[in-house]
């Protein structure tokens, strides 16, 4: 544990916030309701294929008072992709360069979200209607101190309500609700879909808009099971209505990785009407949507603060209004006080000002490369991110938290 000092260190000079945001607690006591949307990427918000409208349900949260909509929230995965965003999610640590951490350190010690908000007096469960040892899942979601997994055995699954991968997500949703109205509350529930999963694939029958006409099937098929995804999302929300668990929750949406990989960005030029996807639109595009929902609350707006997955833990708590001695590397996304930088998992980085990627700065808004009298802004942060990102990896390949006492910190 001999780079703990250090790491405390830099967690409490370069993350650490002052003060608290204005949302401190307003959601103290409320259930949370967690949506890991399958490969949903920010491009198709409030976005039109062959005239029509993708995800109206979602486009119509980003414009609801109820909603804080993120439009530059970015997923931070690598090769583990949904476990990766899960890890992220939970912990506010960065998931490893390689592999899946949730794989290969499946039995280590973490302070993770369902552990800390537990003491608070909450229940964790999640709903997926996978094998439950799928990305050791089994001794992961244990180990992060949640409750139950309602994994593939809890669900009911035939020929005609599955696709792809499994289940459909609108039987999913409808089927989890007999399990969540048992649940004590307050609970943390974390949902992740299926069916938008490559290579996309759904039954005419489920389709509501056309398939987009390029030399990318994988993108053509991406718009409809897309609009499956918002639509069993809309039937969730009210589902949750008639449940009565609506008022008492807040619901958050997250895309867990892209959909779209660069293999598709002839396709992608073309649907984005680009001449070509340029290293910093790659980066633009590793967008993925969030959405924090807060049932009566009025005030929300869309947010364009540079964002990232490592945030979401450090947001909901304080949302929760929990104040915890932790170890982490993301930031309270309401708190005016941030790092101001989000760091992907092979060191890119994106601030409000520049985009870094392929070793080249990028200007932000314009995407234009930055003169290198002031690029060398972007290669001294991209040392900073170096470190951090190489701290975080401590901590997992050490098993670091074994030496470190929350309570006492
Ligand atoms: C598997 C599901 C999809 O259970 O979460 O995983 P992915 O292939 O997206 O990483
Ligand atoms: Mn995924």
């Amino acid at each position: 544990g001999s780079e703990l000092p250090a790491i405390k260190e830099y967690v409490n000079t370069t993350i650490d916030q002052k003060g608290e945001s204005d949302l401190f607690g307003v959601a103290k006591g409320k259930n949370v309701i967690f949506i890991s949307a399958e490969s949903l990427q920010t491009f198709v918000i409030n976005n039109t294929v062959n005239g029509q409208e993708i995800t109206p349900f979602l486009n119509s949260l980003v414009a609801d008072k109820d909603t804080y909509y993120f439009e530059n929230f970015y997923h931070q995965t690598e090769q583990g992709k949904t476990s990766d965003s899960e890890f992220l999610v939970e912990n506010s640590l960065y998931p490893l360069p390689r592999g899946a951490v949730f794989y290969t350190h499946g039995q280590n010690n973490y302070h993770a979200f369902p552990e800390i908000i537990k003491e608070n007096g909450y229940y964790s469960a999640v709903f997926h209607a996978n094998n439950d040892s799928f990305y050791n899942r089994d001794q992961m979601y244990p180990s992060l101190g949640f409750d139950y997994f309602y994994d593939q055995e809890a669900y009911e699954v035939t020929d005609d309500n599955k696709i792809g991968w499994g289940l459909k997500d609108k039987p999913f949703f409808e089927q989890s609700m007999k399990y969540l109205q048992s649940l004590d509350q307050p609970f943390y529930a974390k949902f992740i879909t299926l069916t938008n999963h490559f290579p996309f694939e759904l039954d005419d029958q489920d389709k509501s808009i056309d398939r987009y006409d390029s030399n990318s099937n994988t993108l053509n098929n991406y718009f409809p099971t897309v609009r499956y995804m918002d639509e069993s999302i809309e039937q969730f929300f009210q589902q949750l209505k008639e449940a009565g668990l609506y008022e008492n929750s807040i619901i958050v949406i997250m895309g867990d990785h892209y959909g779209i990989s660069s293999n598709h960005n002839k396709a992608m030029s073309m649907y984005l009407d680009k001449e070509q996807i340029t290293p910093y639109d790659h980066v633009q595009l590793q967008r993925v949507p969030l959405f924090i929902h807060i049932p009566g609350h009025g005030k929300g707006e869309v947010q364009s603060t540079i964002a990232g997955q490592i945030d979401v833990k450090p947001t909901l708590l304080s949302l929760l209004g929990i104040k915890e001695n932790d170890i982490y590397f993301g930031n309270d996304l309401f708190n005016e006080d941030h790092k101001g930088y989000i760091a992907l998992r092979n060191g890119d980085f994106i601030t409000k000002d520049y985009i870094y990627t392929n070793e080249t700065c990028y200007n932000f808004e314009t995407g234009e490369i930055v003169e290198e009298t002031e690029a060398s802004a972007c290669t001294d942060l991209s040392q900073v991110i170096e470190k951090e990102l190489s701290y975080s990896d401590d901590i997992i390949y050490g098993d670091l938290f074994r030496f470190v006492d929350f309570k006492q910190e």
